[in-house]
């Protein structure tokens, strides 16, 4: 028996010593240590033996199999040195393959109508002015003849955080703290874009939103300044050939308050589902300054008058580019922003 170990022991030692890849020794390796290798099955022979042949035989196996485990863990680690070995002489480092392109960003569709927005009333002559997003109830309300019991000073309405302090609910009180830096300074000619919240949200009302709006006071403004210049900005953010319609309306701050629809972009006044087939689309409010909230910004509604204008450019933005779900513009998917 000792003979055909030393026999096995041989073999394998040579066959290993010639094995040129690691799935080759893997397999030696079982075919001689395995649950089924030839060592294995010839110490399952050792019951038919004496204790002392036992002893002697069981020793020498055992040897046997410590010698063979080494080799085997040599043979692996000298292949992949040499393997290793093979592919640095081989694999070069190209630095001239151009780089994989990088993704740049873009802007928000929402950016993109502000900016577009503010050029129009830059290009006549308005400037731009911002303010805090957290307000005082006097600008947000008060000095807008809002009224104490106005449903829109309700906690279910406005995001308060005291009570005489919440997230301003339109960009209006940007406009009355103009107006009192600049008094008597004339003309205000303003716009102001920004954030205002609202306590809102379906599909069609966020409980954050953008709005632009605009202030121009001067002596003699009159409506008729109001309408010229509201349809030359329709004009230019749709088209040249978009037609215009006021109808009364009601704001506190406005007096007469009106609101103004273009033609339907989408059928050109023909009547489809985006105009709920009435052939237009409401844009925006505006009116002539009621002469209380002149006098809160410092201004004498005997001496001078005024137009302003707001309206919420996520709903510009979703008639312009054709937008059925407000939401798209805050889930940021890169599907939906990298169409713009
Ligand atoms: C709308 C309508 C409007 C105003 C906002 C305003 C501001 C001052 C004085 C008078 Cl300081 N008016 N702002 C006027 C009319 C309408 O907004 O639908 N906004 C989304």
């Amino acid at each position: 028996m000792l003979e055909k170990l030393n026999e096995i022991e041989k073999k394998a030692l040579e066959a290993m010593a010639q094995a040129k890849e690691l799935q080759e020794l893997n397999e030696l390796k079982v075919k001689i240590l395995g649950r089924k290798g030839e060592i294995t099955l010839m110490l399952r022979g050792l019951k038919d033996l004496s204790p002392q042949e036992r002893s002697e035989f069981g020793q020498a196996a055992n040897q046997v199999k410590d010698r063979i485990e080494k080799l085997v863990a040599q043979r692996i680690n000298e292949i992949k040195a040499r393997d290793l070995n093979q592919r640095l002489e081989h694999e070069r480092l190209d630095v001239t393959l151009p780089g994989l392109p990088i993704n740049r960003g873009g802007k928000h569709p929402l950016t993109l109508i502000n900016e577009e927005i503010r050029d129009i009333f830059l290009s006549m002559g308005f400037a731009v002015a911002e303010g805090p997003e957290i307000e005082k109830d006097y600008y947000n309300f008060e000095a807008l003849n809002v009224p104490k019991d106005h449903p829109a000073r309700d906690m279910q309405d406005s995001f308060y955080i005291t009570d005489e302090v919440l997230l301003r609910t339109h960009t209006s009180p940007v406009q009355v703290r103009t107006m009192e830096a600049m008094c008597p300074h004339l003309p205000v000619k303003i716009i102001v874009p920004g954030k205002v919240y609202r306590k809102d949200d379906d599909a069609t009302h966020s409980p954050m939103f953008q709005q632009v709006e605009g202030l121009l006071i001067d002596k003699n403004i009159t409506f008729a300044n109001l309408k010229g210049v509201l349809m030359l900005f329709a004009q230019k953010i749709f088209n040249e050939d978009v037609k215009v319609r006021y109808r009364p309306s009601f704001f506190p701050f406005t007096e007469p308050s009106v609101e103004m629809d273009i033609s339907c972009v989408s059928c050109k006044g023909k009547g489809c589902r985006v105009c709920s087939h009435t052939g237009w689309l409401e844009i925006l409010g505006a009116g002539m300054v009621h002469p209380r909230v002149l006098q809160y910004g410092g201004y004498d509604p005997e001496e001078v008058t005024g137009f302003a204008f707001g309206m919420g450019i996520e709903r510009i933005a979703m008639l312009k580019y054709g937008i059925n779900d407000l939401r798209l513009f805050f889930d940021n998917d890169k599907r939906f922003l990298q169409q713009f």
